[in-house]
């Protein structure tokens, strides 16, 4: 696995099928194998032309994008942007039923900064359902700690050198259409079961 260019499509941590009837086989299949390898192939391609930049991890180019080439700076902000969005996505889901919970730390935080487990997936739904056209909805921690709920459109990231996310609900249409069609509200309530809380937990505790 490639940290740095030219970077991968990194493997599914399952197989295709695992996240059925949630999120079918053909769903992943398309939002894997095609929507994020193409962001994985354009990266590398705005970036082949720069060797100097190739030393650099995806988290440092994203956290430099004004540093960057000018001509190169949507390029990696888009595609960078969903290569970081999809890893982070597709690595913090696991089966239906796998019946994780946050770590003791995790719930905790969770308990301090928004009252209730459900109120903090009522806070994230909000932004889930509430970001206009397509993008992304987090739940990130700063390095005290404390937790917050942010959203980002299209394929931006939260400002990483502020946060760390540790999970997010990605609501671009191709995300959910081929189960779900229009209802991103269903798909949101059923993605949540799929949460791999001992991720989130390593995650967090790991900031
Ligand atoms: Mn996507």
């Amino acid at each position: 696995m490639n940290t740095v260019y030219p970077f991968d499509l990194k493997e599914l941590p399952y197989s295709y099928e695992t996240l059925e009837p949630v999120l079918g086989s053909e769903t992943l299949h398309f939002h894997h194998d095609k929507h994020m390898n193409t962001y994985v192939n354009n990266l590398n391609a705005a970036l082949e032309s720069y060797p100097e930049l190739h030393k650099y991890s995806l988290c440092e180019l994203l956290k430099n994008i004004e540093n960057l080439p000018q001509s190169i700076q949507t390029a990696v902000r888009n595609n960078g942007g969903g290569v970081y969005n999809h890893e982070l996505y597709f690595s913090t889901l696991t089966r239906v039923n796998a019946n994780t919970h946050p770590s003791v730390l995790l719930q905790a935080a969770i308990e301090r900064d928004f009252g209730s487990y459900e109120e903090m997936i009522g806070k994230l739904k909000q932004a889930a359902i509430g970001r206009f056209g397509s993008g992304w909805a987090y739940i990130v921690t700063d390095q005290e700690g404390n937790l917050s709920i942010c959203s980002t459109q299209n394929q931006d990231v939260p400002n990483l050198e502020n946060v760390v996310p540790l999970m997010t609900v990605d609501v671009w249409e191709h995300a959910y259409y081929l189960d779900y069609q229009n209802r991103r509200p269903d798909y949101f309530d059923a993605l949540i079961t799929l949460i791999n809380w001992d991720i989130v937990s390593k995650t967090y505790e790991e900031r």
